[in-house]
């Protein structure tokens, strides 16, 4: 059974105004927080990009979690709780909550800042009976502080972070990112991190630039939200998913293009924006990794990396890591 922790924050709409503000008055290049991707309609598109051959990552993922899970949990004390940062619609992590279900009764909670992602999260955990559900519609260390505060004594923590969404940090901040969740663990407390590894370019800019446009409209969608939530005039015909790989960083990076000098107004934000023709808003990285920078990643932040299970058909790690 689901429940909903908490009720969604209040001043969310506020937030969302002042971060769109905050992004598009960027001197240089225009963002906006790829968090916001994730609404009801980006969330249940992002369903379909897991589908699209183009996009690997979601079932090599889900693959390794299918062959491993019973290896994954071995070094697990029981009983432990499960928290997963980003849940989505949960599907992946149904093989590491049978694996623990096996050995003991397991509660569960996901950690999304889309309700609507949460529920799916219920209907696609419905039947297993020897787990329970208490989702957080929060950010990630809200939410996790929370699941942190309901431990009990001697109850063991393990931290799902899957789908290789780290790679939206950048580097500097993953490091931090890491240290933030570490705080919140206790010495044998676990982190299974999944991180989608280095691979040709020219899969990786399909991947992200599939042909049948999936990928396009997600990243159009925040546009479209903008223009629901905070009465804006975005015209969507005028703008274009772009996409480029950078090299140094080794980061995919979705962009959305204007084709016309235009401006737009944000009627919520108290916000009128110029767009030149051809100028970009950066609205997410994707940041891939060699499977060998894991441990050493997990060593500064305050962790040891057990063990690590590759994909072979798309290069993707996931990671167990010890809090030391
Ligand atoms: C959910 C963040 C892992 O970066 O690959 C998919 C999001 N963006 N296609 C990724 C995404 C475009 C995805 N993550």
């Amino acid at each position: 059974m689901l429940m909903l922790a908490q009720t969604p924050l209040e001043d969310s709409v506020a937030q969302f105004a002042a971060d769109v503000r905050a992004g598009l008055e960027k001197p240089k290049q225009k963002e906006l927080p790829s968090k916001y991707l994730y609404d009801a309609v980006g969330s249940a598109l992002f369903e379909v990009i897991g589908l699209l051959p183009e996009y690997g990552l979601t079932r090599a993922g889900s693959r390794i979690l299918r062959h491993h899970a019973e290896q994954i949990v071995r070094p697990l004390r029981t009983p432990v709780l499960v928290a997963e940062l980003g849940s989505g619609s949960a599907k992946n992590t149904r093989w590491i909550l049978e694996a623990l279900g096996r050995r003991q009764l397991t509660t569960y909670h996901p950690i999304d800042i889309s309700g609507a992602a949460l529920v799916q999260a219920e209907r696609e955990l419905d039947r297993l009976d020897s787990v329970s559900i208490v989702g957080f519609e929060r950010e990630y260390l809200d939410g996790l502080r929370e699941v942190a505060a309901r431990r009990a004594a001697g109850q063991g923590l393990l931290v799902l972070f899957l789908g290789g969404t780290i790679g939206n940090f950048d580097r500097p901040a993953a490091d931090q990112f890491l240290r933030q969740v570490r705080e919140l663990l206790l010495p044998g407390d676990h982190l299974l991190l999944s991180t989608d590894l280095e691979k040709p370019e020219k899969d990786l800019l399909v991947a992200y630039d599939d042909p049948a446009g999936v990928t396009a409209a997600f990243n159009l969608n925040l546009l479209a939200r903008i223009n629901r939530e905070l009465g804006a005039d975005f015209d969507l015909d005028r703008f274009e998913h772009v996409v480029c790989y950078d090299r140094a960083e080794r980061r995919i990076e979705m962009h959305l293009c204007s084709t016309v000098r235009q401006s737009v107004r944000i009627s919520r934000a108290d916000l009128g924006v110029t767009f030149q023709a051809g100028e970009t808003i950066w609205t997410e990285s994707s940041h891939k990794y060699a499977a060998q920078e894991i441990p050493r990643i997990a060593a500064r932040t305050g962790y040891r990396c057990l063990s690590q299970w590759y994909d072979r058909e798309w290069p993707f790690a996931q990671n167990l890591l010890l809090a030391e």
